[in-house]
């Protein structure tokens, strides 16, 4: 049962009690009260009574009106100011919309503008010389409201404001806030609903673990994220508020605004959303506060003396309170105060106007301001902030509370009129089918008082750093072993070579400290707990308790300067800490150097979404598929094997992605990688796959790292006799040692002559022959130019085969490339499954037999060998050819 649905047997005994507590509040104070109450509640559960838990305090602003800190500065301005953002956040879009159909959103900023006001008059500070500068996370719809302020600062010309969402021919402002089109203006990519939440707690945790490394300053720095009511249903939102809770962030500040709707209709009509919100922060060690109700309802308060109108606040629901707001002061005086006789008395003397006037706290500047300083304030917990707000606010019949609001990008000259009426806009009738943007005279109060809040809290927002100091990263001879041949009998995988490479790296005088090696809980799977001990586990805390194996050589030592983040089975949160390193060149002006290392199978199909994030956010950093390959991870199956993460990460413009074979590959590629991100500070990240299996690792070659890095070499010459048919033999990966034996088998069974070419990078090889392709399309009379695996192969004689273990898909994006139309690609299509490499490379074709089978196939399309010896050697393999297809069962 709830507390309303109680009924009160005995008043004149609930008096007695209530006014006891009064007078302790009174004499003995808020600390005293709390501790009789827990003591009553605690002794009346252990003499068993049974009393429901209820996460939920009343339907009322958490902070009541005596204990708020005044807003100082002039309100009067900061009002005229917010009427004009207000007005040219509603303008650009409605202009944009005018001769185009872009798009765009007037009603979630309409709600949220004073919520943003007050951020920017007083809190939020700029980054400088000296300050790191808050973080704020925007709402993505609310992108207009930015601009609309950021263009009355002089900061972006009307010129770009009627470019919204019209970028193409250059300045354009971009639709939502994405870094990679606006790189000196937005931070954080966040339209994506429940990415921002989650990217922004792990941006906080990221600036204490920097902090508690000694790297960055302690500076009081905060993390603000404004986010919808809707997106709260996200899981990615409130997935990962346990940890800031449990790790107490309290330079992390939600803003959510409950405008009680999303896109289609209310977010909780039959309930509560800050009510459910709440609940569930509080559960989660969270402070918070909420702010339900404006200023223009305390003289109600004040008599409410019985308790009526706050048990008739909690008792509607959500879709009733938007109706209230799409309707006007007489149905509220109606519905909302008409249901007790002692409401519709407490507000006789008032008019349809003055109750249509009762706020919500949302839209209440001294209310967020005080909510902020609290928030600002609190240690030791990260707070949330639950805004009551109007979506649509001001924008009458054309939107305010409808269902229709989120989606309307057009306003009717009334609605128009209504709306610069209500926020007493200086534009003539005659004006208003223009919607003309508006601002201040060089020199009024106003723009003064805009520029000064600004000046004094540091500079201008948002504002997006692009370039840190350079770090000076090892030459390719730090990683001289692993150039080497790895020697006779000593075999190792390449996820042991990444190792040695890490190890190598956090050694480092020079760039070792900022290295960040991050897993879920995966260390022992890739032979890093090693790492445990030497490099230590971050925890803010450090160790509160003996390790069960302490007395071990690598033993499981936290630490709060420890190095490693250790995120546990959380690969979404992993990625936003890799998120959060990755982009502190631009965040916190130095350089980290991320290395996230997953099982590949639950990592892009996994956090797509949030890979596709930081390449939008710049992101440098490395991802390092472990236990890569359909068919290389033994005894696993359908949910491990992965055969086609490299596809996924091919569909992110700035992710450089690998498939590296031997030691020395891997070693030349993470040298190279550091140099472009951290030297040359290009905005790409890296994406390599390392395999579990050992193996042997031949010394490099020489003069092949321009191929390892652009994504193909030779490896091996063909041997076989002078006038044999000849084969271009191409692999990646574990199966590139396939292709090596099945050239073997070529030369030995066949006498064919197979050049054997590793291909670190398809997806590379691809871009470059797509680049080359378009230049050459457009520059028709020029010589044309030509791509890696063009130059490579042009002078080679005989069809190419391609092997992977991936998808066919994989090594097939260079099939437009080649110098020759003969082509075969082999890959390992469809559900994995568990068994040994060996029986899984047979069951998905792309063992040294079916390379070898299928290369005589492609010599005789080309008549270079008689039909009868492909057919000999599917014998001669033991070949079933009435053997399914493995991407069928
Ligand atoms: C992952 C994802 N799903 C769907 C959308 C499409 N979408 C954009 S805004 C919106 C409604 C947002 O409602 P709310 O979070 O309450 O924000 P408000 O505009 O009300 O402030 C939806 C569904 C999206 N941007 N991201
Ligand atoms: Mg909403």
């Amino acid at each position: 049962m709830d507390m309303q649905d109680i009924p009160d047997t005995d008043p004149q005994e609930t008096q007695e009690w209530l006014e006891a507590l009064d007078s302790v509040l009174k004499h003995e104070g808020a600390h005293r009260a709390h501790f009789l109450l827990e003591q009553l509640v605690d002794k009346a559960r252990r003499s068993g009574a049974y009393f429901p838990f209820s996460a939920t305090t009343a339907y009322m602003n958490t902070i009541p009106p005596q204990l708020e800190e005044h807003m100082p500065g002039d309100a009067e301005i900061e009002n005229r100011i917010r009427s004009y953002v207000r007005w040219n956040a509603m303008a650009m879009v409605i202009r944009a919309n005018k001769h185009t159909n872009v798009g765009g959103h007037i009603a979630s900023f309409a709600s949220a503008a004073t919520l943003y006001d007050v951020g920017f008059n007083h809190f939020w500070r700029a980054q400088s010389d000296t300050f790191g500068g808050d973080l704020v996370f925007v709402q993505g719809h609310s992108a207009p409201g930015v601009y609309a302020r950021a263009f009355m600062l002089g900061r972006l010309t009307s010129e770009q404001m009627d470019n919204f969402r019209q970028e193409v021919d250059g300045k354009g402002l971009s639709s939502y806030p994405h870094p990679w089109l606006m790189p000196d203006f937005w931070q954080f990519p966040t339209v994506s609903m429940g990415l921002g939440p989650l990217m922004a707690i792990y941006q906080a945790r990221f600036m204490r673990y920097m902090k508690d490394r000694a790297i960055l300053p302690a500076q009081g720095r905060k993390v603000w994220a404004f986010m919808g009511d809707g997106e709260m249903d996200e899981p990615e939102s409130l997935g990962a508020i346990s940890l800031a809770g449990r790790e107490r962030l309290d330079n992390l500040i939600f803003v959510i605004n409950c405008n009680l709707q999303r896109l289609d209709g209310p977010v909780r009509g039959n309930g509560k959303i800050i009510q459910e919100l709440e609940s569930d922060f509080r559960g989660a060690g969270w402070n918070v506060i909420k702010v339900i109700w404006g200023g223009y309802w305390e003289p109600l308060f004040m008599r409410d003396t019985k308790g009526i109108l706050l048990k008739r606040m909690a008792e509607c629901v959500d879709g009733e309170y938007q109706t209230f707001k799409s309707k006007d002061g007489a149905y509220v005086r109606k519905h909302f105060f008409g249901k007790y006789p002692e409401l519709l008395e407490m507000v006789s003397t008032m008019s349809d106007d003055d109750i249509w006037r009762l706020n919500r706290g949302g839209h209440d500047p001294y209310k967020i301001y005080a909510a902020y300083a609290a928030a600002m304030k609190h240690t030791g917990q990260p707070t949330v902030i639950l805004a009551k707000t109007i979506k649509g606010y001001g924008m009458g019949e054309a939107g305010e509370s409808q269902n229709i609001t989120h989606q309307q990008k057009k306003m009717g000259t009334s609605s128009i009129k209504s709306f610069r009426d209500r926020f007493a806009v200086p534009v003539p009738d005659d004006k208003l089918e223009e919607v003309p943007y508006v601002n201040f005279p060089e020199g009024s109060p106003e723009l003064k008082y805009m520029h000064e809040r600004r000046l004094a809290l540091g500079g201008y927002q948002p504002a997006r750093r692009q370039k840190a100091e350079p770090l000076e990263v090892p030459l390719l001879s730090a990683f001289e072993t692993l150039l080497k041949a790895s020697g006779a009998g000593r075999e190792l995988s390449t996820t042991m070579a990444f190792v040695r490479i890490l190890t190598t790296l956090v050694r480092d005088k020079k760039i070792g400290k900022f290295v960040v090696p991050i897993v879920p809980d995966e260390s022992r799977t890739f032979g890093m707990e090693g790492m445990f001990r030497q490099l230590g586990i971050y925890s803010h805390v450090g160790q509160l308790y003996t390790p069960q194996d302490a007395d071990q050589l690598m033993f499981y030592k936290e630490d709060q300067k420890g190095q490693v983040l250790q995120e546990g089975i959380n690969e979404p949160g992993a990625m936003s800490s890799w998120i959060a390193a990755a982009t502190s060149y631009s965040t916190h002006g130095i350089s980290m150097i991320p290395f996230y290392i997953f099982y590949s199978m639950f990592g892009f199909q996994r956090v797509g979404d949030l890979a596709w994030a930081a390449g939008d956010m710049r992101a440098r950093g490395f991802l390092l598929g472990g236990t890569a390959g359909r068919t290389t991870l033994n005894g696993e199956g359908l949910q491990h094997e992965d055969g086609h993460s490299h596809l996924l990460a091919a569909t992110i413009p700035n992710c450089v992605a690998y498939d590296p074979t031997y030691a020395y590959e891997l070693a030349v590629i993470i040298q190279d990688g550091l140099r472009r991100m951290y030297q040359n500070q290009e905005d790409i990240y890296y994406y390599i796959t390392v395999m579990n299996e050992n193996y042997e690792h031949p010394a490099m070659p020489e003069g092949v790292e321009k191929g390892i890095l652009k994504g193909m070499y030779l490896l091996r010459e063909g041997k076989a006799k002078k006038n044999a048919p000849k084969v271009q033999l191409l692999g990646s990966g574990t199966i590139l040692r396939e292709v090596v034996a099945g050239a073997d088998l070529l030369e030995k069974d066949f006498g064919i002559a197979a050049d054997i070419w590793s291909v670190t990078s398809f997806n590379e090889l691809r871009r470059d022959g797509i680049d080359v392709q378009r230049w050459n399309m457009l520059h028709p009379e020029a010589e044309p130019r030509r791509s890696h695996i063009e130059t490579c192969l042009k002078d080679r004689e005989g069809p190419v085969i391609a092997s992977t273990d991936y998808m066919k898909m994989f090594a097939d994006q260079v099939r437009g490339f080649l110098p020759t139309h003969h082509f075969h690609a082999l890959g390992a299509d469809g559900f994995g499954r568990s068994d040994t490499r060996e029986k899984l490379r047979r069951f998905f074709e792309v063992d040294r037999n079916y390379v070898a089978v299928a290369a005589l196939k492609a010599l005789a399309d080309m008549e270079l060998v008689p039909r009868k010896k492909v057919a000999e050697a599917i014998k001669k393999y033991g070949i079933d050819p009435e053997k399914p297809n493995p991407t069928t069962v």
